[in-house]
């Protein structure tokens, strides 16, 4: 609690000192202000962006404008707020990826750069836009990585390809979510698993109530199936996947379940009795919260571009490694 009043006052009192140092004149007149704008404020992933976005405020000394954006209404009036308020750019992931073309649009309009983080906005012909900044995951790649966990630790219990099950939970609608299950799926075929084997679970959103209604529904349908693998776009998902193999008595003796975020599964991976969460692929979020804003700085401020696409990494998180990596990575205390 201390320390979370404490970084409340140096946000407010850093940004200040620092432009006192750099800037020449007055304080307020050299002060850069920025927005950083999120889909999901209450998911740990997106408070740690935050945290990080802080963390690069307190060293640069621009101002930071943090702002939830549940929906399209808010995501304009959001932008046109920052406007307001003379904010020269913002970093946003937005709650739906075709509202691309809008905000971009609203940015330009208001003479504000902008660069779009994690989730990649489509223009009105489906595709991603590709002349807007971008910084997302190597999706593919960390679902692949996902994927060849599953089948590894599953060959290390001795569990036949043939008879286990793989629940997917899948997020078509998003493309950073169906590259990481597409690529999960074709690591798991690459390692001998069969396609019959292979069920998918449509979630409506991104949450654990949702992934936990998917689930059920396709558990009704394979109660023969004693062993589960399980996958999906987030933590969330595949905790919610978790929760409802639970509610049908399956326990981690029966469940591998790898997640992607390493964020939003602290808690579970901490249970003093493992559950069938067995890791997750840990996102940078420093690099999507510190990095993203440090270089809408630089571009708003020294005018240095940033790359249009930028792709960050994942490791491997489990029970045996978590607090270790987490700490190193500065996601911990
Ligand atoms: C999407 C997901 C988040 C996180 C991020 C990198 O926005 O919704 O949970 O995985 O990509």
């Amino acid at each position: 609690m201390n320390l979370r009043l404490l970084a409340a006052v140096l946000a407010l009192v850093v940004p200040l000192g620092a432009c006192d140092g750099g800037g020449g004149g007055s304080p307020a007149a050299a002060t850069t202000k920025l927005g950083f704008l999120v889909k999901q404020p209450e998911e740990p992933w997106f408070q740690l962006e935050w945290a990080f976005a802080d963390k690069a405020q307190a060293e640069l000394g621009f101002t930071l404008v943090k702002i939830g954006v549940p929906d399209g209404e808010k995501t304009l009036s959001a932008i046109d707020n920052l406007a307001a308020q003379g904010a020269a750019g913002f970093v946003i992931c937005t709650p739906d990826v075709r509202l691309g073309p809008a905000i971009a649009a609203k940015a330009r309009s208001h003479k504000m750069k902008l660069i779009a983080v994690d989730d990649r906005f489509l223009g009105a012909d489906g595709q991603p836009m590709q002349d807007v900044h971008y910084l997302g995951i190597s999706a593919r790649a960390i679902g692949e990585d996902v994927g060849r966990a599953l089948a590894a630790e599953a060959q290390r219990r001795g569990w036949k390809n043939e008879e286990l099950g793989v629940c997917v939970v899948t997020y078509d609608e998003l493309d950073t979510a169906r590259e990481r299950t597409d690529g999960a799926r074709a690591a798991l075929r690459a390692a001998g698993v069969p396609d019959a084997r292979v069920f998918l679970a449509p979630e409506k959103a991104p949450e654990i109530p949702a992934a936990l209604d998917a689930t059920n529904a396709l558990l009704s349908q394979h109660a023969d199936v004693k062993q589960w693998l399980v996958c999906g776009m987030n933590d969330n998902s595949v905790l919610g996947a978790v929760r409802a193999l639970e509610g049908r008595g399956f326990d981690a003796d029966h469940v591998i379940a790898i997640g992607i975020n390493g964020t939003d599964c602290i808690e579970e991976l901490r249970k003093a009795k493992p559950t069938g969460f067995y890791g997750s692929m840990l996102l940078s979020a420093r690099e999507h919260g510190h990095r993203t804003i440090s270089m809408l700085h630089a571009w708003c401020k020294d005018g240095v571009e940033p790359p249009l696409d930028t792709r960050t990494t994942g490791i491997l998180i489990t029970r045996s490694n978590f607090e270790q990596v987490l700490a190193e990575q500065g996601v911990t205390r």
